[in-house]
């Protein structure tokens, strides 16, 4: 029997979005997360001494700010190397060679494979064998997995591949694969890189996405970490235990807001979810997208005072806990319980401003920042224009608050 972590995109340094708003934020958490997520790998390695540790990708976030990152790597893979634990590594698209100008002499228990072809390394000591490719420039679009080598025979062979699998959407399209064809070619284990949502989704043959080790941003919730693979004598996946690794939580926290009526019920609601959100982060750092949703008569009062319901909750985490709560935002998906079409047949200017009303879009007005945009660098108008496109969140966003402020000035106009 024998045992192996499966961890990738461990974006070592990567900044987590969102966060870092807030003057008193706990930076140098926040900051070290995915450091720590790489400290904490190595100490599952230790303490449950696996014979081999794989890192599928994207173990940089990209070329080196300083020699900080590498320095950082060199020295945990020492601890692991005092072990005589060795780690089987290759590149992605984030840390492809071609992006990564900065190196450092990696300690001898790292094997790096080559980004020129798929190759195989023998484990020493078990049957096992390990087969191959990095990334060699961030865009790989040729399906790499097709060149691996053969399948040994008594071997439990692994395939450490950084991959789209399936053309899962919404990721960069790099060196594509699918489940068919990675059954096919016969290894144990494949262990993926890429997709930072971690899956099983082949079991004998295994085919695997470990996920990140750290989330980054409200778009990755939930715990994230590794595998710890159990392979028995007959070489056959036994277990596949998932292990979090991370130090900073995401989670979006919803509030149903039908039938509250009093914004102090509301205001309680905010700091029971959160206090349960927190639970659930299990004593790590808990960064929380609050978004009120579902018919209510708090609606347009929301809507007119977006700053101060955000203030709210940030008030109401540091009640639950100031050290271990952040409000990353604020999210309205409430909707009215004013009928427009019973407001309209009030009289003709009403009926008017309410039809004005159903069209407007955001994006449509004139624009108030032209004059700033010739002045600005591109990156900067890019970032103007696109958060204010049309369909994009902050143009519905604006044009929810409009309509909700608007339609509560006329309801309340003639009580
Ligand atoms: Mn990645």
């Amino acid at each position: 029997m024998f045992t192996f972590i499966h961890a990738a995109d461990i974006h070592l340094d990567s900044p987590l979005i969102g966060l870092s708003q807030h003057e008193d934020a706990p930076v140098g958490k926040i900051r070290g997360a995915t450091r720590t997520a790489l400290s904490g790998l190595v100490d599952l390695a230790i303490e449950r001494e696996v014979d081999f540790v794989l890192i599928a990708g994207d173990l940089y976030d990209g070329d080196w700010k300083d020699y900080g990152t590498g320095l950082f790597f060199v020295s945990e893979m020492r601890r692991l190397e005092e072990k005589e634990v060795p780690v089987y590594l290759i590149f992605g698209n984030h840390d492809a060679e071609s992006k990564i100008t900065k190196s450092l002499a990696l300690p001898e228990n790292v094997h790096v494979f080559s980004t020129r072809k798929a190759e195989s390394f023998a484990h020493p000591g078990l049957p096992v064998i390990l087969h191959g490719q990095g990334f060699a420039t961030q865009a790989v679009i040729e399906n790499l997995a097709e060149r691996y080598p053969a399948r040994v025979a008594d071997h439990f062979n692994i395939g450490l591949l950084h991959t789209n699998l399936g053309d899962a959407a919404g990721h960069g399209n790099y060196a594509p694969s699918t489940v068919s064809q990675l059954v096919a070619h016969g290894y144990e284990y494949w262990a993926l890189g890429h997709i930072h949502q971690r899956r099983v989704h082949h079991e004998k043959p295994h085919i695997v996405f470990s996920g990140n080790t750290q989330g980054r941003h409200i778009n990755e919730p939930g715990a994230k970490g590794c595998y710890v693979v159990t392979v028995d004598d007959e070489l056959e996946v036994s277990d596949t235990e998932f292990h979090a690794l991370d130090s900073v939580r995401w989670e979006t926290v919803s509030i149903d807001c039908t039938g509250i009526e009093d914004e102090m019920d509301l205001v309680q609601k905010i700091r029971d979810a959160l206090a349960g959100a927190l639970q659930r982060a299990d004593d790590r750092l808990l960064a929380a997208r609050v978004v009120l949703s579902g018919p209510s008569c708090l609606h347009e009062r929301l809507h007119a005072h977006h700053s101060r319901i955000l203030a709210e909750c940030v008030s109401q985490a540091a009640a639950v806990d100031a050290e271990q709560i952040w409000i990353e935002g604020l999210r309205l998906k409430t909707r009215t319980l004013l009928d427009p079409a019973e407001l309209a047949k009030r009289d003709d200017l009403t009926a008017l401003v309410l039809e004005a009303l159903d069209s407007f879009d955001p994006t449509e007005l004139p624009d108030p920042v032209a004059t700033l945009k010739t002045k600005l660098p591109d990156d900067a108008v890019h970032a103007l224009t696109s958060s204010l496109a049309p369909g994009s969140e902050e143009a519905q966003a604006i044009g929810e608050d409009v309509r909700a402020i608007v339609l509560q000035a006329i309801a309340t106009s003639s009580d």
